[in-house]
């Protein structure tokens, strides 16, 4: 039977954080889908399509690894792509009461999928999303914190 994971989030933009927690799925999964979803409780920077396609540039060297986006539900995904396993990474303690609350949730609509959590890496455990977004607008250098397209696409929105 193929191990198929799901590695959801916003990747408002994709850092080296999440590629690294993308990269070591792919290498313990069959097929690693990585699905865009939007969080509610943030507004994003870059569009879903803008979001997918610097996903994919930044992962076409990992063959079992796909890109895709959904809205709603993340288990109905899931069930949709007939996942078994939603792959999310570590920070710190403050990001296990979230991804408690959201596993916990995830396991009432459907027991059967597991989440499973890879610890960062010690490099990138200060890195997020956000804190790129912040760099970035006021022209900070972002080069060891995401991929180079990436940094592009930042430059590009903040007009630089
Ligand atoms: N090192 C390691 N891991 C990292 C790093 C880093 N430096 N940076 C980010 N990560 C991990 C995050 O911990 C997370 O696991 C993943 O990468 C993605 O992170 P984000 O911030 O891009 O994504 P989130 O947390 O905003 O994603 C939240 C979802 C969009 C997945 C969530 O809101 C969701 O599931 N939405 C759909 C609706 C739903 O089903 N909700 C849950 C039921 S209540």
């Amino acid at each position: 039977m193929s191990r198929v994971a799901i590695c959801p989030g916003s990747f408002d933009p994709i850092t080296y954080g999440h590629l690294d927690i993308i990269r070591r799925g792919a290498n313990v999964f069959d097929e690693v889908i990585v699905a865009v979803f939007n969080n509610s409780s943030k507004a994003p920077l870059f569009s879903v399509e803008e979001r997918i396609q610097l996903l994919k540039e930044v992962t076409s060297d990992l063959d079992n690894v796909k890109v895709d986006a959904s809205r709603g539900l993340l288990i109905d995904y899931a069930q949709e792509v007939g996942a078994g396993v939603i792959l999310r990474g570590l920070r710190a303690v403050s990001d296990f009461e979230y991804e408690m609350q959201i596993t916990s949730m995830n396991r009432k609509l459907d027991e059967s999928i597991e989440t499973f959590f890879v610890m960062t890496n010690n490099q990138y455990s200060f890195l997020s999303s956000s804190i790129v977004k912040e760099v970035a607008k006021y022209k900070g250098a972002v080069t060891d914190l995401v991929p180079e397209p990436v940094e592009k696409a930042l430059k590009a929105k903040y007009n630089q």
